[in-house]
C-alpha cells in the first residue's frame, strides 16, 4: 500500500492508517467508512476541526471534487480525497446535477430538495435519473487521480424508506423494487454510484 496514506500518529509507536476525506457530509462518510473500514480509518473535515464551506464553483463533478481535494491538500499538507456527487434527472435536462446539495437553496435541506424535485416532476412520465460520483485523490506529492461511479434508476412519486441521506428516499435503482433509503447500508454499498467509484479507488491505492 502507498506510504502517503498514513497521515498522523497519535502515540508515536504505531502507524494508524488514516486518510483525510475532504467532506462534511456524514452520509458519505458513513458509506466510505463502511467500504474501507477494515483497511483505513476515514477522518472527515469535522473530525479534524474544519467546518469551513469549501467553494464549489466548477460546473462538473470532477471539477468540484478537485477543488475540495486541493483545499484539503493545501490546508493540511496531507494526501487526501474528496467526493463530489449528485443526481441528474433526464426530464429536467440533467438538473439538479452539481447543484444537488443546494437544489432548494441554503441552508441545505434534504427534505426541501426532495419536495422540490417531486414538484418539478409532477405529472411527468419520464422519471429516469442517474446518480454520479467523482472521487478525487491527491497523493502526498500533490498528484491528483479521479475515479467515477454512476447508477441509473428512476425518481418515484412518493418518498419511501428511512435509511441513507440526500435523495435516497425517492431514488429507485434500475432492476430493484426498493429505493436506496429502503436498503441497508450493506445493500446500498454493493451497488451505488459511490460504491462503484470507491471500488476503483480502493483498487488503485491497495494494488499499486
Ligand atoms: P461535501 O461537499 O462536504 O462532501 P455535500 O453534501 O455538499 O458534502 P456535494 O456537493 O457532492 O456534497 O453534493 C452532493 C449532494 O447530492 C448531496 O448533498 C445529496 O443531496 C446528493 N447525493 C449524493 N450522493 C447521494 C446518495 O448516495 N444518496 C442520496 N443523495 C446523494
Amino acid at each position: 500500500m502507498k506510504d502517503d496514506l498514513y497521515f498522523y500518529n497519535e502515540n508515536h509507536t504505531s502507524k494508524p492508517m488514516r486518510l483525510l476525506f475532504c467532506s462534511t457530509n456524514l452520509g458519505k462518510t458513513q458509506e466510505i467508512q463502511y467500504k474501507f473500514g477494515k483497511f483505513i480509518d476515514i477522518q472527515n473535515l469535522l473530525d479534524v476541526g474544519c467546518e469551513e464551506a469549501i467553494p464549489e464553483t466548477a460546473n462538473s463533478f470532477e471539477g468540484n471534487a478537485l477543488l475540495k481535494a486541493q483545499y484539503g491538500y493545501e490546508k493540511f499538507k496531507l494526501a487526501c480525497f474528496s467526493d463530489d456527487s449528485g443526481l441528474e434527472v433526464i426530464a429536467l435536462n440533467n438538473q439538479p446535477g452539481v447543484f444537488s446539495a443546494r437544489y432548494a437553496g441554503v441552508p441545505k435541506s434534504d427534505k426541501r430538495n426532495m419536495d422540490k424535485l417531486l414538484f418539478e416532476l409532477k405529472g411527468l412520465k419520464n422519471r429516469k435519473a442517474c446518480f454520479k460520483t467523482v472521487i478525487v485523490y491527491i497523493d502526498s506529492s500533490g498528484k491528483a487521480f479521479s475515479f467515477e461511479g454512476k447508477i441509473e434508476g428512476e425518481i418515484i412519486e412518493e418518498k419511501r424508506g428511512e435509511h441513507g441521506f440526500g435523495y435516497d428516499p425517492i431514488f429507485q435503482p434500475k432492476g430493484y423494487a426498493k429505493t436506496f433509503a429502503e436498503m441497508s447500508l450493506a445493500e446500498k454499498s454493493e451497488l451505488s454510484h459511490r460504491a462503484i467509484a470507491l471500488e476503483k479507488f480502493h483498487a488503485f491505492i491497495f494494488k499499486k
